[in-house]
């Protein structure tokens, strides 16, 4: 099968459970150990039903989801079910179904769907990127901003579970970014971050201490948009690792720049 029909069935599968999702209140509201990681029953039920649907119309091809976990290496679907289950949480929109297929580190297709706010993205390695957001008449091919400097870019960027007590929590670069930035925003969900840089409404995002399925989607899509994704020194993307910084392209190397600057005023800090 090639990556056109994967594609597709992606996009189905995605949607399927999207319309379950839609109708979705959380009941049960767990921690998963963290008190601010939560978790709820339509975590593990979306996880659920995209499996057995993949499973059925993919079998060759393992998948890796953030609830039951699952094949961590090779070619494989990589799945979170809620990306941004603190949002799901509380009502608040701003969450996502994300599905990638990847090899290793490296995203071959991505669909991120937003249920609640009717968007949904999706690309192809070397197809392009393409969304359909609510209230479009049709469908349209995504393109990252022309915004050329940092001083005049809308960022975007997360915050680790165990930020509370860990010192790599991501609030040096933060403050260093609200200073230095146009503006900059903590929405909670990296996958529909990510897919802002690739429409273009954001111009950069950064994160740290991510899992593989927080991004692996987004980050395709972002690239296919014409932007770039890299890691936190410039390097190659890897879903694997956790980190990435995605920009535009315009602002990419004073995005890293401006990184090292942060980490370094951070540093000196007793
Ligand atoms: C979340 C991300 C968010 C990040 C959180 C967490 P979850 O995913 O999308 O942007 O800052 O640390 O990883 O756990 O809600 O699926």
């Amino acid at each position: 099968m090639d990556d056109a029909a994967l594609l597709d069935i992606a996009r189905d599968v995605v949607a399927d459970a999207a319309v379950m999702l839609r109708q979705a209140r959380p009941d049960e509201i767990r921690s998963k150990g963290n008190p601010k990681d939560l978790v709820t029953e339509w975590d593990t039920r979306c996880e659920e039903r995209i499996r057995g649907a993949l499973a059925a119309r993919t079998p060759a091809l393992p998948l890796q989801g953030e609830e039951a976990g699952g094949v961590a290496t090779g070619t494989r679907w990589l799945l979170d079910p809620i990306d941004g289950t603190v949002n799901f949480a509380h009502g608040l929109p701003y969450w996502a179904i994300s599905l990638a297929l990847v090899d290793g580190g490296v995203p071959r297709i991505g669909v991120v769907a937003a249920p609640m706010l009717g968007w949904t993205f999706w690309a192809r390695r070397g197809g392009g990127a393409r969304a359909v957001i609510y209230g479009d008449a049709e469908q349209r091919r995504l393109e990252v901003s022309r915004v050329a400097s940092v001083g005049n870019a809308l960022l975007v960027t997360g915050f680790p579970y165990d930020r509370a007590t860990s010192r790599t929590n991501n609030f040096g670069q933060w403050e260093y970014f609200q200073r230095r930035a146009g503006a900059c925003r903590r929405l909670g969900t990296a996958s529909l971050d990510l897919c802002g840089v690739a429409r273009g409404w954001l111009d950069g995002y950064w994160e740290r201490r991510l899992q593989p399925w927080d991004v692996a989607a987004g980050a395709l899509i972002v690239e296919e948009a014409g932007g770039r994704v890299t890691d936190t020194r410039g390097g190659p993307f890897d879903a694997s690792a956790g980190e990435l910084v995605a920009t535009n392209g315009a602002i990419h190397e004073e995005m890293l720049a401006e990184l090292v600057r942060a980490d370094a005023a951070h540093e000196a800090r007793p």
